[in-house]
């Protein structure tokens, strides 16, 4: 299953992220970020999987979203190439940290890709084309997939939302939350079963499913009522952290 994880790697938060990149232009405050990341690796632990917790990189403001310079899959660390030039050193850095941990390392030199766009599903990848992620980078990710055995169709994400994963997350077995948004992507309502969060709780649909919880984002009333009907929940605060227009996902890089 997609979900099932043992491992999780996680960057401590650096002070910098006061100057991270935000489409609201506003500077998070570092101490509320630090608490908010602190309950977050909490959980992870309590949760029972190994945490792999990188050191800070100050020079790179957004570096805790480490799930955009790289992905996972099978025992292989793919390293994407970030569109941001403030982001894009963050990649080199990380296939240092991690390359002990896997089998193979593949890296996406060509085109633009950030993780933050692509949505894994078994042995299936969709990848959103966004302001970060274009069809270059798009397809040369494509084609390492497939040759890893995956399959992987590309859609468009709607204009003004950042990453394809900013407002969806598989949270069952082919089963995504989605905004209202995305849920008129006729890519995702032919072939998957949405579940759609209303107008306003758009925040809450970057929640992350780990084995047999649900972690969501804190402060989202219909989003908790739809969503504990059916899913043993775990709320977690990210006010300060979605200024910089982050979510639970963005994060972690799980295995
Ligand atoms: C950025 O703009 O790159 C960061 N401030 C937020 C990245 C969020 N990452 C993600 O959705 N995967």
């Amino acid at each position: 299953m997609t979900y099932s994880f043992k491992n999780i790697i996680i960057r401590k938060p650096n002070k910098s992220i006061k100057n991270a990149l935000s489409s609201q232009n506003i500077n998070p405050e570092f101490d509320k970020i630090l608490e908010e990341h602190n309950s977050y690796v909490k959980v992870m632990k309590d949760l029972n999987l190994k945490v792999i917790l990188l050191e800070p990189l100050e020079e790179f403001p957004d570096s805790i979203f480490v799930e955009d310079p790289a992905i996972i899959y099978k025992s292989n660390f793919i390293i994407l190439n970030p569109a941001n030039p403030n982001r894009n050193g963050e990649k080199i850095i990380i296939s240092s940290e991690i390359k002990g941990y896997f089998e193979n390392i593949f890296f996406i030199e060509n085109g633009f890709i950030e993780g933050g766009d692509i949505l894994n599903i078994d042995n299936h990848f969709i990848i959103g084309l966004s302001n970060r992620t274009n069809k270059f980078g798009a397809e040369n990710l494509k084609n390492i997939l497939i040759s890893l055995g995956a399959t992987v169709s590309i859609c468009e994400t709607p204009k003004n939302i950042l990453h394809f994963k900013s407002e969806c997350s598989l949270i069952d077995d082919d089963v995504i939350l989605v905004s209202s948004e995305m849920a008129k992507l006729e890519y995702l309502k032919s072939n998957y079963d949405l579940i759609e969060l209303p107008i306003g709780e758009e925040g809450a649909t970057n929640s992350l499913r780990i084995n047999d919880k649900l972690l969501v984002p804190d402060g989202f009333i219909k989003a908790d009522e739809i969503l504990s009907k059916k899913f043993d929940i775990i709320k977690i605060k990210v006010d300060e952290i979605s200024k910089v227009d982050a979510g639970l996902s963005c994060m972690s890089l799980r295995w």
